[in-house]
């Protein structure tokens, strides 16, 4: 028998047009998938993102061989599983005769460390594919960013939309003059009984399967199964989309900053866990959106925001992931300490907004993009919460969560940990915002009107005592000019019983 290459696909490379198998003879090669207990448990991820990975890659591996390739499965239960990607990928070579190994990147520096050490663990020569699913490589990145003094998303993304061609005209121009259209995407939503709804599609056989296992292996993990919905293969993808660019995608733009009691998901596209594991490709996803508002289907402001998103945002968070380097994980601008509350595990706190983010996430292992950074992300930011644990928490808890992307949203854009990478000012808001954006205030026990005493929101004395805190390391930041001079302006005394209340409210958390 002819020697073979041993192709391993990970649990986020489930796209058929991976590099690792571009120019691949099927009969030349093995594909290695593999499901181990470390990539489970490194942190501990949500019961439904774990069940939503094993499932979509079980369902990946029956499409890649009806495709004809060779796929060697390893089930989490198998009773010789290893438990890593490197003791998976050394019994493979065990069991074939191995002469090459080729491997698309991995999406973090922890697996890319792994990998690295192969060549010499397997004294097998390793090849590593760039991942072409991204628009932009990491040099296209890097050449970008080089001698800038200050990186911004705007700029990056203004690069994409010219590589792309998405919303530019013939002469290079934006489509409708201008880049950028976020000031008309910031509307409060309202209740409506005709609003979108995601599918939820019914777990088969292959997912029950997979959500027995999990239940059984992972029951101390957070979150639940009970309301899983994930669409796992390629085909119910692609009808989640469908669905998104039929019926939500239109008012995307005006309400993507909205958040309503008991409506989790409203006019968002709740395809990040499907971009980011490969069922769907993000710039095929893009074009269909480009080609809507040509077609004069939906306004442009759903459009440009939407696009914005995924070559703008996702781009340029992968690009700062991987230029910043490992040691990205452990900075702490801010100096914050605070333990993560309980409660981020529960749901159980009086706080609407943050009851409602957090009771979503536990169960849907899902929430929007305002409730991550507005509810959630700032409430940890003004109480001074250790970035590194918030950046577990979110590791953990969301179906999308692989650390090239949720690492930078998290400490830089939302803890503000590396000094100002990310975000040109920490998003940190009282309560005076949630109430702009939301319709939770007027049910919560809070007044969020009072900034103290027994009944206030606490997210304005903490606003300000994160400001008073932080002030030596924040008072040159030109953004926060405004919010400075008006603490400054306070009479000592209110000043005084803001930090109180704050001081109050921390000591009981
Ligand atoms: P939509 O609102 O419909 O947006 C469309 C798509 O745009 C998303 O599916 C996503 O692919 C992309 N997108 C939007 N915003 C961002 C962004 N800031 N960075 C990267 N892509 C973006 N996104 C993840 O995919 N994984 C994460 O782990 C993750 N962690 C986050 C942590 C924090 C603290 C914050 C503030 C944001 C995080 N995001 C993350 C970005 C964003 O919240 C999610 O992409 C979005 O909520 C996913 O839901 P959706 O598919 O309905 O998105
Ligand atoms: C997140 C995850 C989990 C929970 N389990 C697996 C697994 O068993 N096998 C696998 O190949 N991938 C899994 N993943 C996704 C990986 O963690 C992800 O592919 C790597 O972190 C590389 O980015
Ligand atoms: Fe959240 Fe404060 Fe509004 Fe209550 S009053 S929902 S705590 S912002």
């Amino acid at each position: 028998m002819s020697k073979k290459t041993l192709i391993p696909i990970l649990g986020d490379q489930l796209s058929h047009n991976i590099s690792s198998l571009s120019d691949q003879d099927p009969d030349d090669c093995i594909l290695l998938m593999m499901e181990v207990d470390s990539e489970a448990t490194y942190v501990k991820h949500h019961k439904a993102k774990i069940a939503y990975i094993l499932s979509a890659m079980r369902h990946h591996a029956q499409a890649l061989r009806e495709r004809g390739w060779t796929v060697d499965y390893v089930k989490l239960d198998a009773p010789d599983n290893s438990g890593s990607f490197s003791g998976e990928v050394a019994r493979a070579t065990k069991r074939y005769d191995i002469d090459a190994i080729r491997i698309t990147e991995a999406g973090e520096w922890r697996v890319m460390a792994m990998i690295e050490n192969w060549q010499g663990q397997f004294d097998i020569p390793v090849t590593v594919c760039a991942d072409n699913r991204f628009i932009a490589t990491h040099q296209e990145f890097n050449d970008w960013a080089e001698g800038k003094k200050q990186l911004r998303m705007e700029f990056f993304y203004r690069e994409m939309r010219r590589k792309t061609g998405l919303l530019v005209d013939e002469h290079g121009k934006p489509e409708g003059g201008k880049w950028n259209y976020d000031a008309e995407n910031r509307k409060p939503a309202q209740a409506d009984l005709m609003m979108p709804r995601p599918i939820h599609f019914r777990p088969n056989p292959i997912t029950r399967e997979v959500l027995d296992l999990v239940a059984k292996l992972f029951s101390d993990h957070p979150g639940s199964l009970d309301q899983f919905h994930f669409a796992v293969t390629h085909e119910e993808a692609l009808r989640q989309r469908r669905q998104f660019l039929d019926h939500a995608l239109a008012q995307f733009g005006d309400y993507q900053d909205a958040m309503l009691t008991g409506e989790p998901f409203l006019w968002h596209s709740i395809l990040s866990p499907y971009l980011n594991s490969g069922l769907l490709d993000p710039l095929d996803l893009c074009q269909d959106v480009a080609d809507l508002y040509a077609a004069d289907k939906i306004p442009l402001n759903a459009a440009e925001g939407f696009i914005r998103q995924i070559i703008g945002w996702r781009e340029y968070v992968r690009g700062i992931y991987w230029r910043e380097g490992p040691d990205y994980v452990h900075r702490n601008f801010l100096e914050a300490k605070r333990p993560l509350p309980d409660f981020y595990y529960t749901g159980d706190t009086d706080m609407l907004c943050l009851s409602e983010a957090i009771g979503q996430t536990l169960d849907l292992a899902y929430a929007h993009h305002i409730q991550r950074l507005m509810i959630t992300g700032n409430f940890a930011l003004i109480a001074g919460v250790d970035p590194h644990a918030v950046h577990e928490w979110y590791l953990e808890v969301y179906a999308d969560a692989y650390e090239w992307v949720e690492l930078p949203n998290t400490l830089g854009m939302s803890q503000y940990g590396d000094g100002g990478i990310i975000a040109s000012k920490p998003y940190a808001s009282s309560g005076n915002y949630i109430n702009k954006m939301s319709d939770h205030c007027g049910t919560c026990r809070y007044d969020v009107k009072k900034r103290t005493g027994e009944d206030a929101c606490p997210f304005n004395a903490l606003y300000w005592d994160f400001l008073a805190r932080n002030e030596d390391v924040l008072k040159d930041n030109n953004r926060l000019a405004m919010p400075y001079r008006t603490w400054n302006r306070m009479e000592p005394d209110v000043r005084r019983d803001l930090r109180d209340s704050a001081m109050t409210f921390l000591e009981r958390l």
